[in-house]
C-alpha cells in the first residue's frame, strides 16, 4: 500500500538483468502462525550486462528479513540497503552464494499473491510478481534458474506437499512433521514457482505420449470434491494429444499435477508441471456444472497445459511481451476448442466477447497495444487486449501464412527459443522467417491501440459488370497515441447473387477459375476493389469468419441482412446479419414511444429459425441469444441504458408475443434425451429449450410457468435446473421466484460453485437484482469478502451484467460499486482494480449518468493509501 504517486515503468527502459540466478534451493518450514523460507542463490554477474559494479538488487514485498549471508557469512544490517522493495547488497563477487531467511504470514495474506492459506491449505500464486512476497529475488522473467524445493510441515494437516518438477526424497521429522523435496529440471522463471501443502485427494490417471513415455497425471482436490475431477482430466488428456498432433508438442517432464484452490485472484495458473485452478474453472459434476462451465473448464486446462511449451518453455523477456505467450496460448486453446466442438458456435463466443468488451476497452481510458508502452502495476494489464486482441493477431498472421506455414513457423520459434526469455518481435520474426512473408507492417498491430474502423462503400457499374469495393481504415486516437498508421489487415469476403449463390470474385476481366471467397489484403488508409463479370449488383458478406478485430461499416438495409441471415454461407456471417438486424432494430425503438411499432420482417426471420429444424441448431441456438445490453451499450454514443433496456425488452416480449406458439413446440421438440453429454448438438437442445422458457416467461406465460417449475424439479443436470431457476427469477411470479430459490439453495448450501450460480443468477436479474437485494446478499452467511468468486458472482454480476439496476439514474448503483471498491482495495488490491471497470466506462454515458460515474470515481481516489492497482485504473480514468 503506498500513499505516494506509483512508478510508470517504460518498456523504453528494459535493460538486461545485471545478475543471474543459475540455481534456486527453498526450504518452506509451514507452520500455522506463519512460514520460513530459506532459499540459496547461486547467483553470477551476467555477462552480457555491461555493469560490472553494479549492486546485487533483489525485489522483496511484505517481507520479514531474518538473515542474509553471502558465501557463508552472515551479512551485517551496515552491509546491505532494505527498503520496503528491495534489498540491495553491493560489492558482490563476480559469482557466489546468497542464503536468505524470511519470514512470512500466508495465514493473514488476502492480497493472494505469493503464499496464502485457501480452505485450510497453503498454495501459492507467483505471475506476475508474487514470488517477492516469499522470498527476496530478481522478481523479472528474464532471469530463468533450477529450483529445488523443501517443503516441511505437520504430516497430519498437510499430508500432500507439491512443487514443481519430480519429488526427488520424502521423509520424516521430529514432531509429526515431514517434508517432500521437488527438483525441476527445466530453467525457469520464478513467477512459474508454485507449491501447495493441504489435506487433498489425489486422482490419478496417466498419457502415453507421441514418443511412447508415460505421463503420470494428478489432480489434487479437498476430499468433498474428489467426484468433480473426471471432466478436467479428460479435457487434459484430449489437450495433450491435440498440442501433439497439431503443434508437434509433447510434454517433457514426468508427472503434470493439477490443483483445485477455491480463493484465487484469476483463473488458474500453468506454473511448471503443478498447475493451479481457482475451483470454479475444474471441477464438475452433470448436476453441479452448467454446460457453459463444462466448456470453460475443457478450454481453461488446455490454455494452462498449453502454456507449457507457449509461456514456460520459450517465455517472456519482460512483462510488456505478456501477450507473447496470452495472446499465443488464447489462440491455441480457441483452436483447440472449435476442433472440440463447433467451429462456428466457438467463433461466435470469441467474437462475442471480443466485441463487447475487448473493443469498450479498447475505446476507453485504460486502452493500451497488445505490447503495451508502459505500466504502473503489471496485474492491471492482464486485460482482454493481451488475451484476446492478442489472439486475434495471431489468428490474423495464421490466416495470412495458412495453416501450413503458420505450423513452420511456431516449430522454428520454439526450436530457435526454446529454453529462452524473448519478446513478440521474436515471435513474429520466426513466422517471417519460415514463411517468407514480411510483416513488417503487421507489426504494427502489437504497437497501436485502439479498434480500427473499416468504412466500406459500394457501387456497381451495370454496364460494364463491374462492382467497386470501396474500404477506408481508420484508427482512433487512444491514450497517448495519435496520428495512427494504417495497418495490415486481412479482409476475408465472399459476394452473394440474388438467389443465394456464391459469385466468383474476378479481380480481373478475365479471371479463369476465380474462387468465391477471397482474403483482401490491406494496407493503405483506402483500397476500391473491383470484381469483374457479375449480371447483377451482389449482396457483399464482409469480414467472414470476422477475419481481423475491426469495426465495419456498411449502410447494410433490412432487406440485405435478412437475405445474408438466411443465405451466406459463412455461418458466423449469419450469425453476425441476425446480431446487426436486431441491433438495428433495437436502436430504432431506444426512447421511441411504446407503441413504436416493431419491425415485423423480425417476427418473420426469428419466426423460422425457431421452426426450421433442417438448421443446423448449433448455429439456431446462438442467433437467438439477441445481443446484449452490454454490446448495445458498446455501439451508443451516449447511452441511455434504461432506455436501451427497455427497447430490448420490447423486442424480446414482441418476439415471444408473436411467436408463442412456436416456443412452446420449440421447447418441446427440444425435450429431454437419454443421458446427458457435452456435445455441441446436446448443449444446442439444452440453449434452446431454455432460450424457449426464457422467452415465454417473460410474457407471464401460464404454461411455460408450469413447465419450468417441472424443469426445476426434474432437471437431472444443473443447465436445465439453472435454465429453468433464471427464467422464473427473471419472471413477474413472484412466489416461484422466491420458492426456486429456496429449494436451490437448501439444495445446494454446501457447494461454494453452485452457490456462486445462486448468487449470480440473482445479483444480475434486473427483477431480483436490485439494491436492496444485492446488499441483503451481501450480509449473506455464504458471502465472504475474502473469496474473489463470491465477491465476483454479487458484485462483480450486479455492476456488469445487471445493468439497469446498476445505471440507476440516482446514482446508487455507482455510488454502491465505490463503496465496494474502497472496502476491498485494502485487503485484495488486484480484486479490487477489476471491479473498478464499469466506472472507466464513464464517457460512454448520457451525462446525467456520466457526472456520477465520475463523482463515485473521485471517491475512491480520494480512498487514503489507495493501492497501485487501483490508483492507475482511478487516475487513468479520471485523465
Ligand atoms: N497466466 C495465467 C493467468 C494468471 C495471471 C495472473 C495471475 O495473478 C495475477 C494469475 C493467473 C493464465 O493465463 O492462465
Ligand atoms: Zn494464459
Amino acid at each position: 500500500m503506498r500513499s505516494n504517486q506509483p512508478q510508470t515503468i517504460y518498456l523504453s527502459d528494459y535493460t538486461v538483468p545485471a545478475y543471474l540466478v543459475d540455481h534456486v534451493d527453498l526450504r518452506f518450514e509451514l507452520f500455522e502462525d506463519g512460514a520460513r523460507v530459506h532459499s540459496t542463490l547461486s547467483i553470477r554477474r551476467n555477462p552480457e550486462s555491461g555493469r560490472s559494479d553494479a549492486a546485487l538488487a533483489l525485489d522483496g514485498d511484505s517481507l520479514s528479513l531474518q538473515a542474509v549471508s553471502l558465501d557463508g557469512r552472515e551479512l551485517q544490517e551496515s552491509e546491505y540497503e532494505l527498503s520496503d522493495e528491495q534489498l540491495v547488497i553491493a560489492g558482490v563477487p563476480d559469482a557466489f552464494k546468497l542464503d536468505v531467511v524470511t519470514w512470512i504470514e500466508p495465514q493473514n495474506n488476502t492480497r493472494l499473491e505469493g503464499l496464502y492459506k485457501s480452505s485450510g491449505m497453503f498454495c501459492t500464486q507467483c505471475e506476475a510478481e508474487g514470488f517477492r512476497c516469499i522470498t527476496f529475488f530478481p522478481d523479472r522473467p528474464d532471469v530463468m534458474s533450477r529450483f529445488r524445493t523443501r517443503i516441511e510441515a505437520d504430516r497430519s494437516a498437510y499430508p500432500v506437499l507439491l512443487s514443481n518438477g519430480n519429488d526427488v526424497d520424502r521423509g520424516d521429522l521430529e514432531g509429526d512433521r515431514h517434508f517432500v523435496t521437488w527438483e525441476d529440471p527445466f530453467p525457469k522463471p520464478c513467477y512459474l514457482f508454485a507449491l501447495v501443502a493441504g489435506d487433498l485427494v489425489e486422482k490419478r490417471d496417466t498419457f502415453r505420449t507421441c514418443s511412447g513415455r508415460d505421463i503420470d497425471l494428478r489432480m489434487y482436490v479437498e476430499p468433498r470434491n474428489a467426484e468433480k475431477c473426471e471432466h478436467a482430466m479428460d479435457s487434459l488428456k484430449r489437450s495433450m494429444r491435440w498440442d501433439e498432433e497439431v503443434y508437434g508438442r509433447e510434454y517433457d517432464l514426468d508427472i503434470f499435477m493439477i490443483v483445485a484452490v477455491d480463493d484465487f485472484n484469476m483463473g488458474a495458473m500453468e506454473n511448471k508441471g503443478l498447475n493451479i485452478f481457482n475451483s470454479s474453472c475444474v471441477l464438475a459434476s452433470q448436476e453441479t456444472a452448467t454446460d457453459a462451465a463444462f466448456q470453460r473448464i475443457e478450454a481453461i486446462v488446455a490454455h494452462e497445459y498449453f502454456h507449457n511449451w507457449s509461456g514456460n518453455r520459450v517465455t517472456c523477456r519482460d512483462w510488456f511481451q505478456l501477450s507473447l505467450k496470452e495472446g499465443f496460448t488464447v489462440f491455441r486453446d480457441s483452436q483447440f476448442s472449435a476442433d472440440m466442438g463447433s467451429p462456428t458456435v466457438k467463433r461466435i463466443e470469441d467474437v462475442t466477447l471480443l466485441r463487447t468488451a475487448q473493443f469498450a476497452e479498447d475505446a476507453g481510458p485504460m486502452a493500451h497495444p497488445v505490447r503495451p508502452a508502459s505500466y504502473m502495476e503489471i496485474s492491471n494489464f492482464y486485460t482482454l487486449t493481451i488475451y484476446e486482441k492478442g489472439a486475434e493477431v495471431v489468428r490474423m498472421i495464421h490466416n495470412l501464412l495458412g495453416s501450413e506455414m503458420f505450423r513452420k513457423g511456431s516449430d522454428l520459434y520454439f526450436e530457435r527459443h526454446d529454453g529462452q526469455a524473448v519478446t513478440t518481435d521474436d515471435f513474429v520474426r520466426a513466422m517471417e522467417d519460415a514463411s517468407g512473408r514480411d510483416l513488417g507492417q503487421f507489426r504494427l498491430w502489437y504497437e497501436q491501440a485502439g479498434t480500427p474502423v473499416l468504412s466500406v462503400s459500394d457501387e456497381f457499374d451495370e454496364d460494364a459488370g463491374i462492382y467497386r469495393l470501396t474500404i477506408r481504415q481508420d484508427i482512433p486516437d487512444t491514450p497517448g497515441q495519435t496520428d495512427k498508421k494504417p495497418q495490415h489487415i486481412p479482409f476475408a469476403l465472399g459476394l452473394l447473387g440474388s438467389h443465394g449463390e456464391s459469385l466468383p470474385l474476378r479481380l480481373a476481366p478475365d479471371e479463369q477459375d476465380a474462387p468465391d471467397e477471397r482474403v483482401l489484403e490491406l494496407t493503405d488508409s483506402e483500397h476500391t476493389f473491383e470484381f469483374h463479370g457479375l449480371d447483377e449488383r451482389p449482396v457483399p458478406s464482409l469480414l467472414r469468419h470476422f477475419s481481423a478485430p475491426v469495426r465495419v461499416q456498411y449502410p447494410w438495409t433490412r432487406e440485405q441482412l435478412l437475405f445474408l441471415m438466411s443465405h451466406d454461407p459463412d455461418g458466423f456471417n449469419r450469425w453476425d446479419a441476425g446480431q446487426r438486424l436486431t441491433v438495428d432494430v433495437i436502436r430504432s425503438l431506444v426512447g421511441k414511444p411504446k407503441d413504436t411499432p416493431v419491425e415485423p420482417r423480425l417476427v418473420t426471420a426469428y419466426r423460422h429459425l425457431i421452426s426450421d429444424s433442417e438448421l443446423d441448431q448449433a448455429l439456431v441456438a446462438k442467433m437467438l441469444q439477441l445481443p446484449s445490453e452490454a454490446y448495445l451499450i458498446e455501439l451508443s454514443e451516449s447511452a441511455d441504458v434504461p432506455a436501451i433496456h427497455e427497447a430490448r425488452e420490447r423486442v424480446l416480449k414482441h418476439l415471444a408475443i408473436a411467436l408463442r406458439d412456436e416456443l412452446v413446440a420449440c421447447y418441446r421438440r427440444n425435450g429431454d434425451s437419454d443421458a446427458y453429454e457435452v456435445t455441441p448438438e446436446a448443449v444446442a437442445r439444452r440453449s434452446l429449450r431454455n432460450t424457449a422458457l426464457a422467452w415465454l416467461l417473460a410474457i407471464n406465460d401460464e404454461e411455460a410457468r408450469e413447465l419450468a417449475v417441472r424443469q426445476f424439479r426434474n432437471a437431472d443436470n444443473m443447465t436445465d435446473r439453472m435454465g429453468a431457476l433464471r427464467a422464473l427469477v427473471n419472471s413477474d411470479y413472484e412466489d416461484d421466484r422466491t420458492e426456486a430459490l429456496e429449494t436451490f439453495y437448501e439444495q445446494f448450501q454446501d457447494d461454494p460453485q453452485v452457490v456462486e450460480l445462486w448468487f449470480s443468477v440473482q445479483a444480475s436479474s434486473d427483477r431480483a437484482g436490485q439494491l436492496p437485494h444485492i446488499r441483503r446478499l451481501m450480509a449473506h452467511p455464504a458471502f465472504d469478502w475474502k473469496n474473489p468468486n463470491k465477491v465476483r458472482s454479487v458484485v462483480g454480476a450486479f455492476a456488469g451484467q445487471n445493468l439497469a439496476a446498476f445505471h440507476h439514474s440516482d446514482g446508487s448503483g455507482y455510488e454502491f460499486l465505490a463503496e465496494q471498491v474502497c472496502r476491498l482495495d485494502d485487503s485484495n488490491p488486484q480484486i479490487a482494480a477489476r471491479l473498478v471497470t464499469p466506472l472507466t466506462r464513464w464517457r460512454k454515458f448520457a451525462p446525467a449518468y456520466s457526472a456520477s460515474m465520475r463523482a463515485a470515481l473521485e471517491r475512491i481516489r480520494d480512498k487514503e493509501g489507495l493501492s497501485r492497482d487501483v490508483y492507475e485504473v482511478v487516475h487513468k480514468s479520471l485523465a
